[in-house]
């Protein structure tokens, strides 16, 4: 349902903006023009007299909640924030209520019939946005924050609603405009602006946007591993000890491990840290021909995961000879290495009598362009699992990014405006090579612009804002 701009910044809202189960206190958030009156007709001090309206701004008073009646409902605290000065710069009244969720809704039902509407999710962040407050991206940062489950992902959300994205996403814009203002003002008024030398500055500053767009992109992958862990996938024939592995990562049984092949027939899911790195797992069926169809759509799945993943550790059982089984794998795992994924082979079982050697293993990679890791192990003894930690850390050096406190998209809304701006730079630099007139290069540049402008919503549809701020959770 879409929200007319009126209803979104004239109505006064409210939600529960604290969880909905049993805690200490809940809060009841008001936003609005209306804030003020909606609460004072349900809050009264000790001596039972309506006096909010008479309290100053950014304070906290104790009180209660009365209903139509009178009758008391609960004792608050509650938070007075007159406009600007609230998280959507409006008129905000927080009631610090007692936990329950039965009394949240009580209170909440109150400030509802005393004339506040009921806020749709991520509305009180959608205001913020409206009112000017925050830019796109520190709306989406503080949804980010919210959903947060591990440091670096804290760290990266909390350095974008602080608004380093949005300062160097302002910094390239104005480069642009300059320059298109400047060929505009070129092309209208030739004899106060020289364009003879022009196309050879302009190339020397597009090629310079264009570096920084790609250092931007260049650490997008990281910045969403970051966020969100290495999307790591466990492969390899049956029994070769995917399940073993996944169970020995995680520190726990959460696969079943046998000697039948073909145990694992779905794949199971896992977040495990290492490292200090985060780790999304996934164990998978067995890849090998099979009429059973149960686990043929198990192997579905498996080469699904594999797309989807950053990571491939393929199990190679190094007790048997090598299989057609092994072969296609490799086969496979050589195709998604050529799109840039990591992939380290585990030569597993090594404490019994070898079926094969490293050297064979070596030979299914032979002829590719990149080669994987390899390394020797086993999950009955443990032995080079520690060395398996330390190569996955190391090969994504999560830690070292963040220290260069450098600006990390996280985002694949911003990662495809950044890109699109990219290509459009590159149009510019096409143009300015094939000697084309000035207002090609000011049209390319404009489009640059506009993408760049869509991570800070400058240049946003509303329906895309509509679809960003429903993914809010309610009250926030
Ligand atoms: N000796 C030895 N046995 C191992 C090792 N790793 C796994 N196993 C055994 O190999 C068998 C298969 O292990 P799983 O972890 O179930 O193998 P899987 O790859 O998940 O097998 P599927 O789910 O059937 O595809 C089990 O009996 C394990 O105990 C190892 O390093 N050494
Ligand atoms: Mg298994």
């Amino acid at each position: 349902m879409a929200l007319t701009f009126d209803r979104l910044t004239k109505d006064t809202i409210a939600a529960i903006a604290t969880a909905m189960s049993e805690s200490g206190i809940g809060i009841v958030r008001i936003s609005g023009p209306e804030a003020v009156d909606t609460a004072d007709r349900i809050i009264v001090n000790k001596k039972n007299e309506h006096v909010l309206k008479t309290w100053k701004t950014n304070s906290i008073h104790y009180g209660f909640v009365v209903d139509r009646e009178g009758e008391i409902i609960d004792e608050v605290m509650v938070s007075l924030m007159l406009s600007p000065h609230s998280y959507t710069t409006e008129d905000t009244v927080e009631i610090n209520t007692h936990g329950g969720v039965y009394l949240m809704h009580r209170v909440l039902d109150l400030v509802l019939e005393s004339g506040a509407r009921m806020a749709e999710p991520g509305e009180f962040t959608r205001r913020a946005f409206l009112n000017g407050r925050i830019d796109l991206s520190r709306a989406e940062a503080v949804m980010d924050l919210i959903s947060s489950r591990n440091e670096f992902s804290r760290k990266v959300s909390l350095a974008q609603l602080k608004g380093s994205l949005s300062e160097k996403v302002k910094e390239l814009r104005s480069s642009i405009i300059y320059e298109i203002a400047f060929i505009e003002s070129a092309l209208d008024d030739p004899d106060s602006y020289d364009l003879e030398d022009y196309p050879e500055k302009l190339e020397k500053i597009c090629l310079d946007l264009r570096d920084q767009m790609n250092g931007l992109l260049q650490h997008a992958d990281e910045g969403r591993i970051l966020r969100e862990g290495i999307r790591t996938v466990i492969v390899g024939k049956p029994n070769a000890g995917k399940s073993s592995l996944l169970n020995y990562m995680a520190g726990e049984d959460l696969a079943i491990v046998t000697d039948v092949a073909g145990t694992t027939r779905d794949t199971i899911n896992e977040s495990v840290r290492m490292n200090g790195v985060l780790l999304n797992l996934t164990d998978t069926a067995g890849i090998r021909d099979t009429e059973d169809k149960v686990e043929r759509i198990g192997i579905q799945k498996t080469m699904e995961a594999v797309e989807r993943a950053d990571l491939i550790l393929f199990l190679i059982d190094s007790s048997s000879p090598l299989s057609a089984e092994d072969r296609d794998i490799a086969e496979m795992i050589c195709q998604e290495m050529k799109e840039g994924k990591k992939c380290i082979v585990l030569l597993n079982k090594n404490d019994l009598e070898a079926g094969t050697d490293e050297r064979a293993v070596r030979d299914l990679f032979i002829h590719k362009e990149t080669e994987p890791l390899f390394l020797s192990c086993s999950l009955s003894t443990g032995d080079g699992l520690e060395r398996l930690s330390q190569n996955i850390s190391s090969m994504f050096k999560s830690g070292e990014i963040l220290q260069q406190n450098e600006v990390l998209l996280t985002n694949m809304r911003h990662k495809k405006a950044v890109e699109e701006a990219r290509d459009s730079i590159g149009m510019v630099l096409d143009s300015i090579r094939m000697g084309m007139t000035e207002d090609f290069f000011s049209m390319d540049l404009m489009n640059a612009y506009e993408s760049l402008g869509k991570i800070t919503g400058e240049s946003v549809e509303d329906d895309l804002v509509e679809e960003i701020f429903s993914r809010f959770c309610l009250g926030k």
